[in-house]
């Protein structure tokens, strides 16, 4: 069984984060292993959320992990909270990875051209530095252009998308995926560029005009999955988009509602049988 090591915050509702990471890749048949680097009373679209920083205790966790001789196959980063957590989260990738180890990061800190209210400009170009020790980085449009300095578009076409991923690699990663891109009128998707063989690869799906949050930690965690498990990056785009849209279609038939998170558990058996086919 593959196991993989995801390390982001813990939010304690919300639904975004380790608590959407950790039961997808058990769904998808994945040992997660878990390193919390905060834990808050909700994710931080709330107002007056608490947030207990955990920065101290990454190493005298992952050090014991080192001396039981515990190993990943893929090392995942998600939402993160301060420049220096950053540069023990390089450490610790260092510290852990192999040849065979898969690096997958998702610089998750704004949306919509905006940076989440925790962070600074700052903040996003330090992330630039953990993309370059990634295998594979996707950031959505917004954090693409905080990272690049390259101005945020609302309305763009494939040459500004392109330009974006040719940016990011800059930065050393083998494989930019670029989310949350539309190519054309009812259309949404990702497209990511192959560093080594210098080739664009894209999947789109219909856009559904509706907007909750922790959706890119869904498709993340998914894409991650599905990239430890081996599967071709295309079919990995597209089940991680599909299942995206699977669940946001799910949650709008929900009376409630939930802006803060989709009802990903709805949907988790359609995810285990696109899996079953495939595995
Ligand atoms: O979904 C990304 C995310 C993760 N964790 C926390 C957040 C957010 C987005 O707002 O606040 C704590």
């Amino acid at each position: 069984m593959k196991r993989i090591l995801t390390i982001q915050d813990i939010s304690c509702f919300g639904k975004c984060s380790l608590t959407v990471a950790l039961p997808l890749f058990s769904a998808m048949g994945i040992e997660a292993v878990i390193l919390p680097t905060a834990v808050l009373s909700t994710h931080t679209m709330f107002k007056g959320f608490t947030c207990k920083d955990l920065s101290d205790q990454l190493k005298p966790i992952t050090d014991h992990w080192k001396q039981e001789g515990i190993t990943f196959d893929a090392i995942c980063t998600g939402y993160l909270g301060t420049e220096e957590e950053i540069d023990t989260v390089i450490d610790i990738i260092k510290n852990f990875r192999n040849e065979n180890t898969l690096v997958f990061v998702d610089p998750a800190m704004g949306d919509n051209g905006k940076l989440y209210p925790a962070f600074d400009e700052h903040y996003a170009k330090k992330n630039a530095s953990l993309c370059a020790v990634a295998d594979i980085i996707d950031p959505n449009i917004t954090e693409a252009s905080f990272m690049t300095g390259l101005p945020y578009r609302e309305n763009y076409d494939e040459d500004y998308v392109k330009e974006l991923l040719l940016k990011l690699a800059q930065f050393g990663t083998k494989t930019p995926i670029l989310t949350g891109v539309s190519l054309s009128d009812g259309k949404t998707g990702a497209m990511g560029y192959d560093a080594g063989t210098k080739t664009f690869f894209n999947y789109q799906n219909d856009r559904i005009p509706a907007a909750y949050h922790g959706t890119g930690d869904i498709f993340s965690s998914v894409l991650a999955g599905a990239f430890v498990l081996g599967i071709e990056r295309t079919k990995a785009l597209k089940i991680a988009a599909d299942y995206t849209a699977l669940t946001i279609s799910e949650t709008e038939k929900n009376p409630d509602k939930p802006w803060y998170g989709v009802d990903f558990e709805a949907t988790i058996p359609a995810l285990v049988d696109v899996l079953r086919e495939l595995c």
